[in-house]
């Protein structure tokens, strides 16, 4: 298994402050956690910045300034972008974008995340005139089996862009650090896909009264060579499960997918923790209570119903399973650590989007926060797709700066500036993202 380096990060992790102080030589006001760069400190953090730092008495202290808290390596994965992705772990193989690789209006295969809990099915492997989709359960009257034919040709398509992200997104920035996928910003991508809704397939085989929740079950084999273990089944309440942009996909951007993302069938369940988008898709069960297949149970996709103190122990019983993911976005357009002349509109895009809800507003901040300037923000091309913003921003003077980007819902929440709730598997972190620029 390969790690990623973290040096700064761990340093970060054990003690922020402590950190900040050793490094830079800033000691930071309990309270507000503003720091307060001594001369030399601030001679230091700008030589490694390689600028002067104009709002350098707004800058949190404990936070690693994004210059050199995203710097990342690329790898090779085959059939994906050389150099766009980063491996998180190569056994099950975990991968993520870079952010500015994410530009794209709709994300682009080569470009989507890969997330995998267990060994993905050989490409090889696979036939396609003999795959099946399998429809049961207790709350289905007439279990049925489908050929990926058949679902093409018996049921009405539809195309969606439609974003899907992993719950633990950013979970690398949560502080004591939770076990899993160290995702910094990139397990998020917004394809277009087509493919049957999953409604139209359970109304043919009849749902019973009782339904309550949905349950699939995929081609991928259990990392421990068991093949009578299963990586992962989870659902969503009948209710998602029944939206109109709740598909059973075979493609993505008018291609088949690719294998890594499910390859040849798989479940799109939009705003939703991407766990609940089965892939390599071999049947769904239609439940009369919550599905409790593997990762639906314990700490699994969840989080504690009410918040809790950082590495604080919390009763499964307290635990409760994430539904619509929360508010985010990311700065696509330019990259962490670029340069920009002075007296020049510095041009800044990116996605924003709110797991079911629309996003409201778009802002962004060149001094940590302080003040925050409205952006242009375009509307989604179809629900639970993600939404354009663009921003022209003029440096006041040169120097290092930090662009923050910050996104609030239809329902009035804004992304917190800085890691949210800490929960014991790092989800949902959906702090705002921010890029280094250097104002020459
Ligand atoms: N069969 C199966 N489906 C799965 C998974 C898996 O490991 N096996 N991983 C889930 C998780 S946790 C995520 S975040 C998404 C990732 O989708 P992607 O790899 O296409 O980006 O797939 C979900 N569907
Ligand atoms: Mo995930």
């Amino acid at each position: 298994m390969k790690k990623m380096e973290r040096g700064i990060h761990e340093l970060y992790d054990e003690d922020p402050v402590k950190a900040d102080l050793e490094l830079w030589g800033r000691t930071a006001d309990p309270v507000t956690r503003r720091g307060f760069l001594k001369k030399s400190g601030l001679a230091t953090l700008g030589a490694f910045l390689g600028a002067h730092i104009p709002f350098s008495d707004l800058m949190p202290a404990g936070l690693i300034p994004a210059s050199l808290a995203y710097a990342a390596e690329p790898f090779e994965i085959p059939g994906k972008a050389t150099g766009a992705l980063t491996i998180i772990n190569d056994r099950p193989l975990n991968a993520e974008a870079l952010p500015h690789f994410l530009d794209d209006d709709v994300t682009p295969q080569k470009y989507l995340f890969i997330r995998n809990n267990g060994i993905a099915p050989k490409q090889s492997a696979i036939d396609l005139k003999a795959w099946t989709l399998s429809i049961e359960g207790e709350s289905i009257v007439k279990p049925a089996t489908f050929t990926i034919d058949e679902l093409k040709t018996k049921f009405k398509n539809y195309t969606y862009q439609i974003q899907i992200e992993c719950g633990g997104n950013g979970r690398s920035e949560y502080y004591p650090p939770a076990k899993g996928n160290q995702w910094t910003l990139g397990a998020i991508g917004c394809p277009e896909w087509t493919g049957v809704r999953l409604r139209d397939v359970l109304n043919s085989c009849g749902l019973k009264e009782d339904a309550v929740y949905t349950g699939y079950y995929g081609a991928d084999t259990h990392i421990s060579g068991n093949p009578d273990k299963v990586v992962i089944s989870r659902g969503a309440p009948i209710e998602k499960a029944m939206e109109k942009e709740s598909l059973i996909a075979w493609a993505a951007n008018g291609e088949d997918l690719h294998i890594m993302n499910g390859y040849p069938l798989r479940l799109i369940t939009g705003g939703w923790p991407a766990s609940t988008s089965g892939k390599w898709l071999k049947k769904i069960v239609v439940r009369n209570k919550i599905h409790d297949g593997p990762k639906m149970t314990g700490y699994s996709y969840r989080v504690p119903c009410a918040p809790v103190a950082a590495g604080e122990k919390v009763a499964k019983k307290d635990m409760c399973i994430i539904e619509s993911m929360p508010v985010k976005s990311l700065i696509t357009y330019p990259k962490n650590g670029i340069k920009a002349k002075h007296g020049q509109p510095f041009l800044v895009r990116g996605h924003a989007w709110a797991g079911d809800l629309k996003v409201k507003k778009m802002h962004v901040s060149i001094d940590y926060g302080a003040t925050w300037m409205k952006c242009d923000l375009k509307g989604p091309r179809n629900r639970l797709a993600w939404q354009r913003w663009n921003a022209e921003i003029m440096f006041p003077q040169k120097g290092y700066y930090e662009v923050w980007a910050r996104a609030t819902d239809a329902d009035g929440k804004a992304q917190p500036m800085v890691v949210p709730g800490w929960n014991p598997k790092g989800y949902l972190n959906n702090a705002c993202h921010r890029i280094a620029v250097r104002v020459v």
